[in-house]
């Protein structure tokens, strides 16, 4: 890093780093998580692969919302940004029944207040897409809640405009990937608000760790979907019987390089751009 930065925040595979008081420097490394775990071995440019396709969709989705992104640097996985007053919930839209979607739908026929047809199965593409945010849980799961209570922790005209703003967005990205072969069953969106009041989308946005990517020539509703990135290593790793908790196994050679491979894929396929070309000056991908 060219300037000082003071570390603020670690996610499972991400740093936060401030560069004065207007600016922070978003780090996203090679780590993967699987089943909740972050495994010992590393996935060669995956934080690339992260930090250009997010880059790539806040500038394509400009004119919808205004974003946090202010450069790229040229390692090309660092993100400097502008720092918000982040909202307190997590924007979730689905366009497919997965996750805690699929868990909340069996138990009650409800996802956040949303009452759905009767009789979907696993993975099921919904009527219409559904916003259903969820609260930050600073350790363990989001948990899913209600227009009410989301309403409670941002108010009412915050939530109808992330609520609009999201629903939004996932229309014009969902679209976009289908065209190129990627079903986005569902994504989680974080904004904050900037000094004027505005609403400003942050964080990464529409990744394959912020989202569910899944291959549209293998979808098979009825049960879960293989991963777009992470199908070689939850398959690697449930041949192991390993028992998903820490820590979690190496990765052989051929995992990790099928991986990567499948990560620059799903760059290249949504962005129209060599993954070559990022390497070499990542600010290709704002056009
Ligand atoms: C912010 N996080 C999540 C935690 C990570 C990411 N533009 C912003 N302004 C203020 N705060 C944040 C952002 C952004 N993006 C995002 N926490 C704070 C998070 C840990 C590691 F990489």
């Amino acid at each position: 890093m060219s300037e000082t930065a003071t570390h603020v925040a670690s996610g499972k595979v991400r740093e936060i780093y401030a560069l004065d008081d207007e600016r922070l420097l978003l780090v996203t490394s090679d780590r993967i998580s699987t089943f909740d775990v972050v495994l010992p071995t590393e996935i060669p440019d995956k934080g690339r692969v992260l930090t250009g396709l997010s880059a790539f969709w806040f500038a394509q989705t400009q004119s919808i919302v205004p974003n946090h992104l202010l450069a790229l640097r040229a390692d090309g996985r660092s993100t400097e940004c502008r720092r918000l007053e982040m909202l307190p919930i997590e924007c979730v839209v689905r366009g497919y029944l997965a996750g805690s979607g699929w868990k909340d739908y069996v138990a009650s026929g409800e996802v956040c207040g949303h009452r759905l047809p009767a009789g979907l199965v696993e993975s099921d593409r919904l009527p219409e897409p559904i916003f259903t945010p969820a609260t930050k849980a600073q350790t363990g799961h989001d948990e899913n809640i209600d227009r009410a209570a989301a309403i409670a922790l941002v108010g009412e005209s915050r939530y109808d405009e992330a609520e609009r703003v999201t629903l939004d967005l996932y229309r014009y990205i969902s679209e976009r990937a289908a065209a190129r072969g990627i079903i986005l069953a569902d994504t989680k969106l974080e904004f904050g608000v900037d000094e004027t009041g505005k609403l400003v989308l942050a964080d990464e946005a529409f990744t394959p760790d912020s989202s569910r990517f899944w291959p549209a020539d293998e979808y098979k509703p009825g049960g879960p979907q293989p991963s777009f990135d992470k199908q070689f290593v939850r398959d690697y790793c449930e041949s192991l019987g390993w028992g998903k908790t820490y820590p979690g196994p190496e990765l052989p050679a051929q995992v990790v390089d099928g991986t990567r491979a499948r990560y620059v894929e799903a760059f290249e396929r949504l962005t129209e751009i060599p993954f070559d070309e990022y390497l070499a000056d990542p600010e290709i991908v704002l056009g």
